[in-house]
């Protein structure tokens, strides 16, 4: 069963940059939680494939966030499915998920994934354009958290904001509403204490983008966590 429950900090690797094996291994020996192989464009089953045997040489969970359905291979220590609830197109709220449930579904291990409700907050993001999202208020944002604690029950709530730094007041009001959901908060994540600001609401902090910056700054960011 995929347990994310004790995470506090992962690193999100993006199987379509390239990452030195000395860069991996730093990664890999951190004391971050877990890896989530993820991305949005140029995620082939090769890459991903590539990626994840790299990562096998070390002791750490790696789990893999479902972007197409390409990609998708066995081997993982979970599988994370993202919803965009603030998407304005069904395929990557529901469509993409019935797609592949009924073409795979008898194959499926459920106890293996957990479906995040993502919330993308940055309208330049690749992942705000290619799942054709609409920005939301803080209010919005606010209703799309009690809709994933209290409707749909999900795992995971994901506040996505990729790229850039989001607003840690938001955070911490979209953390009262959760008690049985989770918070996922990601974006702009370049410093330590930046790592700290945000993992006083969040209950887990997802780190990408400064891996392929400046691998130190990003080793930094898990002493935040500790
Ligand atoms: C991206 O939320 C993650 O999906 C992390 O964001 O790449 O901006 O660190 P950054």
């Amino acid at each position: 069963m995929l347990q994310v429950k004790n995470w506090q900090h992962v690193f999100k690797l993006d199987p379509n940059k390239p990452l030195q094996e000395s860069s991996l291994q730093m990664i890999c020996h951190s004391g971050t939680d877990a890896l989530i192989i993820g991305g949005t464009d140029g995620v082939t089953f090769n890459k991903v494939f590539d990626l994840w045997e790299r990562v096998q040489q070390y002791d750490i969970p790696c789990v893999l966030e479902l972007s197409n359905l390409e990609a998708i291979m066995p081997g993982f220590d979970g599988y994370l499915i993202p919803s965009v609830l603030n998407s304005r197109d069904r395929q990557f709220i529901i469509g993409l998920h019935h797609h592949a449930v009924k073409e795979y579904g008898d194959l499926i291990t459920w106890n293996d994934l957990l479906v995040e409700g993502y919330c993308v907050m940055n309208d330049e993001a690749k992942v705000y354009q290619e799942t054709s999202c609409q920005l939301p208020t803080a209010n919005d944002a606010v209703a799309y958290a009690q809709i994933a604690e209290h409707m749909f029950h999900l795992p995971i709530f994901y506040l996505e904001y990729s790229g850039t730094w989001g607003d840690p007041e938001l955070v911490k009001q979209v953390k009262r509403e959760l008690n049985h959901t989770l918070l996922f908060y990601g974006g702009g994540i370049e410093t330590k204490e930046q790592a700290q600001m945000m993992k006083q609401y969040a209950d887990v902090i997802v780190v990408g983008n400064i891996i392929y910056k400046d691998i130190q700054a990003a080793l930094r960011t898990v002493e935040a966590c500790k």
